[in-house]
């Protein structure tokens, strides 16, 4: 998969190059580029906003610089089209589905807005050219979008195959199954005077199964109602229904 960044503040970016990621880079699963969009800026002051139409507090990015750095970028092939992501609070929700989805993308490309976001007609323009999702990670607020994309980077990365060690890994994860997943212990047996939970260690692969479902029922019952109201009625079976 290959990934391009456009920021103001390409330092920002730098965690993508280490851990698990920067070993994914490494071994070729993924290619990342980051670009500065002051390159695409043409005044001496390299501004890249500008005062808000209508008025108001804040600043918005303007669209010729966005314009410029988005054709060199996303090139001018019809038959090769990133899909353009531009994280804000104002996005649709960033969820493990979305993440999903765009783990099966051959390219993303990321456009970073800072201040109030940028001019809607950038949006709507490249709208006409490629897919353009704009995104938000969650019910706040932040500085800009690059924060953003390293969560967004982190989540779609460790889907493709071959960045996780054990496959099993993002299977098995919190949201695979629509629940939150319950504790989990290693050893020492005891810690602390606090004992593993006997099923565990039984090796009834059955019992052990059935206290992971009902720990991670009873768990996403107290933190997350809204996913298990969520679930398809399908989702549940008989036992889980006890609970
Ligand atoms: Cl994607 N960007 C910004 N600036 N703030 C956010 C966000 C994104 N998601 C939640 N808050």
């Amino acid at each position: 998969m290959r990934i391009d960044v456009i920021t103001i503040f390409p330092g920002y970016l730098d965690p993508l190059r280490e851990a698990l990621l920067g070993k994914a880079v490494d071994r070729g699963l993924i290619e990342i580029g980051v670009h500065d969009l002051r390159d695409w800026t043409h005044d001496v002051h390299r501004a890249v906003d500008d005062s808000p139409y209508g008025g108001g507090p804040g600043m918005v990015m303007k669209p010729q610089v966005w314009g410029a750095a988005l054709d060199a970028v996303c090139g001018t092939d019809p038959d090769r089209r990133p899909r353009l992501v531009v994280p804000t609070p104002s996005g649709r929700p960033f969820t493990q589905a979305v993440a999903r989805e765009y783990a099966a993308e051959p390219w993303l490309v990321f456009a970073c807005g800072r201040y109030e976001g940028i001019d809607q007609r950038v949006l709507d323009h490249y709208a006409e050219r490629m897919p353009v999702d704009e995104v938000s990670i969650g019910d706040y607020v932040l500085v800009g979008g690059e924060v953003a994309v390293l969560v967004i980077v982190e989540a779609v990365a460790r889907l493709l195959p071959g960045v996780l060690g054990n496959p099993a890994s993002a299977a098995e994860d919190s949201f695979s199954d629509g629940l939150l997943e319950g504790p989990c212990y290693t050893r020492p047996e005891v810690w602390r005077g606090r004992e593993v939970p006997d099923v565990l260690r039984s090796g009834n692969h059955a019992a052990i199964a059935r206290w992971r479902r009902d720990r991670a029922l009873e768990r996403t019952f107290h933190r997350r109602p809204d996913l298990l109201a969520a679930l398809p009625p399908e989702a549940l079976d008989r036992h889980d229904r006890k609970l």
